[in-house]
């Protein structure tokens, strides 16, 4: 069997298919019943499955990841959304439309009064403080804590097929020009004490989307130096990040470079293993 004929959106299928429990017979089955060959269908079945249980064994679990049928534009949930760019190592994906105008400003002026200097999580104590490398502010709407995240939660979840649970809530961001947000993991590093009590309430981090709320004048990228990529910031647009181990061979080293000019408004959307309650 050549990989080459394993189509990213196939793997996932049958991944999905197994981690569903549902019995190899059954998807070699449904492969069959749309067309494959039964030699191939099992050749690819167990390469597949062979690779995903070297994957879990070298301790990287399931990962939030598009879901795609190759389109340039997708339906997702109940908006259609542009694929701009996709990276497959680190996984990043650039996407367009992903909120409407008038959910960016919407977002923006719910969370506006409620707006204080950014804290970030000291995995050395797994608690939180203000911190020099993020020198922006910002926020945390609670899941589901109004009709609009709700909304962009479930876009979310379709988009990346991983549970609304398995999210924290969204978070706003405010840089004003000069005000940056220093490379860092998003994941929590698993040899710092302060992790193991951050980790039991959902796991690790797996996944990012950052949504741009503004477009600013100039500077506000968000950039990932191992992958030589920079995301610039325009009203509406999302990338999304995956790191399917918290280590940084996953590669996703990423910042917000300095607002150079204007203002630059990020929600940020963090993503669990397992259910965040
Ligand atoms: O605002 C950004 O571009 C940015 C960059 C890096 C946001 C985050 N990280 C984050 O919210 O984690
Ligand atoms: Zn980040």
């Amino acid at each position: 069997m050549s990989s080459q004929l394993i189509t990213p959106e196939l793997r996932h299928w049958i991944i999905d298919q197994a981690e569903a429990g549902h019995a190899a017979d059954t998807v070699l089955a449904a492969m069959m019943a749309s067309g494959w060959e039964e030699g191939v269908a099992l050749d690819a079945l167990e390469e597949v499955m062979l690779a995903r249980a070297a994957q879990l064994q070298a301790g990287a679990g399931r990962v939030p990841e598009l879901v795609s049928n190759g389109a340039a534009e997708l339906w997702v949930h109940d908006k259609a959304v542009k694929v701009l760019v996709q990276v497959k190592s680190p996984r990043v994906v650039v996407l367009g439309d992903f909120l409407s105008p008038e959910e960016c400003q919407a977002l923006i002026e719910m969370a506006t009064p409620r707006m204080a200097r950014s804290q970030t999580v000291v995995n050395a104590t797994g608690g939180s403080e203000v911190n020099e490398a993020r020198t922006s502010q910002g926020m945390f709407f609670g899941r589901g804590e109004n009709e609009l995240c709700s909304r962009i939660e479930a876009r979310i979840a379709a988009l990346l097929n991983w549970p609304v649970e398995n999210g924290e809530g969204i978070q706003i961001l405010r840089y004003a020009p000069g005000a940056e947000y220093k490379p860092h993991f998003d994941y929590f590093d698993p040899a710092q004490p302060g992790s193991s009590a951050i980790l039991k309430r959902g796991g690790q981090r797996v996944g990012t989307v950052v949504m741009y709320l503004n477009t600013p004048e100039a500077g506000g990228a968000t950039t990932f130096p191992d992958a030589g990529l920079d995301v610039h910031a325009v009203a509406g647009q999302a990338v999304f990040f995956a790191y399917g181990l918290p280590h940084p061979s996953s590669k996703t080293l990423h910042g917000g470079a300095p607002v150079l000019k204007g203002e630059k408004w990020v929600a940020t959307k963090w993503l669990r293993e397992q259910a965040f309650e």
